[in-house]
């Protein structure tokens, strides 16, 4: 089976409402679609994205000039695919953009091969789980008042989850308590409770805000400091009892490998377009394996979850319901844990019809 194309479309996906974060105002996404086509007929399916449609151009770009890496090889050598274009890429660098373009076909030569095998990516990857607990991270903003995220989180539990995640980042600390406070007591002890800080804090202000945290027996402190300081991350996980979760603005095997090294988090969170797709995701989730580390996945959960479902060290799945309606399928939930699919490939497919309606 050869590839014989890869095609890329742009889609504008708008939330209904801007949502805060430390990371700024969202209002609406800028996804590249990207389509491997080979010559036994069998396509795969793939999507990356950028926030609020800034600078999607680029990425596309990275994906249409990748595609010579691909097309007249082997689709299912997705480690050779994976060599190659890492060698292609090192004018331009081993980060950002050029790894998302890799991350893109790595992806969807995996829905490709699965589809070929009959098989779903979890199985064909070695199999560990077909289920994974979720937690929903589709609310909590920094946005919503008090009020707000009492009723956001009691509709989560309404909904079934048993774990969710909220925002930390407002400028006086004190808020960012109160806020957790009035969730976890809205929750009660028995829901899982997250806390993301977007990389807006520093070294002193996230050991102690980490310490005012700690009654609130939170799953996870997430990004506390800017994604570039590893060795100050490895000082905060260190000083506080509460795990330290990170990694989604982390690159490939190699800036997670320096990650364990230097025990900057007790969880990894890799994302499938940053980390470098399915292929690299399972090297660092077994990297992490060999740390004994848990890993969690970032947004993408209706792929992600096929990859947390081959990996025995996953602990949660993220559910970010953004890019849900860009599919045919829809993920199942069963007393807070998503079900992996059993369809071949990633099990989920581009609803075209719909798409056709929000193409530019
Ligand atoms: C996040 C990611 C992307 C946009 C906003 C917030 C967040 C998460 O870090 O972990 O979901
Ligand atoms: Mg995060």
């Amino acid at each position: 089976m050869k590839v014989t194309a890869v095609e890329t479309q742009p889609v504008t996906v708008r939330l209904d409402q801007p949502i805060g974060s430390a990371l700024g105002e969202i209002a609406k996404f800028g996804c590249i679609l990207v389509t491997v086509r080979t010559d036994a007929g069998i396509t795969g399916e793939n999507l990356i994205f950028t926030l609020n449609d800034r600078r999607t151009k680029v990425l596309r770009q990275m994906v249409d000039e990748l595609a010579d890496v691909a097309v007249g090889h082997d689709a299912g050598h997705i480690a050779g695919f994976w060599a190659r274009a890492w060698k292609d890429i090192n004018f331009l660098g081993h980060k950002g953009v050029p790894v998302a373009g890799i991350s893109a076909i790595d992806g969807a030569l995996w829905d490709a091969l699965g589809k070929a095998a009959g098989l779903p990516l979890y199985r064909l990857l070695g199999g560990a789980q077909d289920r994974v607990p979720a937690y929903h991270s589709g609310g909590l903003w920094l946005s919503r008042s008090i009020d707000e995220l009492v009723a956001e989180a009691q509709g989560f539990v309404d909904q079934g989850f048993r774990a969710m995640k909220m925002r930390l980042g407002l400028p006086d600390p004190a808020e960012d308590i109160a806020r957790v406070r009035a969730v976890r007591d809205a929750i009660g002890p028995g829901v899982r409770l997250m806390a993301d800080a977007n990389q807006g804090l520093t070294e002193a202000q996230a050991i102690r805000l980490g310490r005012r945290l700690e009654p609130f027996d939170l799953t996870w402190f997430e990004e506390p400091l800017p994604a570039w300081d590893l060795d100050g991350l490895a000082r905060v996980a260190a000083a506080l009892d509460t795990p330290i979760a990170s990694g989604e603005t982390e690159y490939t095997r190699y800036g997670f490998r320096r990650m364990l090294e230097l025990r900057s988090a007790d969880i990894l969170m890799p994302d499938l377009q940053r980390v470098g797709g399915v292929s690299e995701f399972m090297r660092v989730g077994h990297m992490a394996e060999s740390h004994d580390i848990a890993v969690s996945s970032h947004l993408f959960p209706e792929t992600s979850v096929q990859v947390l479902g081959a990996l025995s060290n996953a602990i949660f799945l993220e559910y970010m319901p953004w890019f849900s309606s860009l599919y045919n399928e829809t993920l199942e939930f069963r007393d807070g844990s998503a079900a992996v699919p059993e369809r071949p490939g990633w099990g989920f497919t581009f609803n075209r019809d719909y798409i056709a309606h929000l193409s530019r």
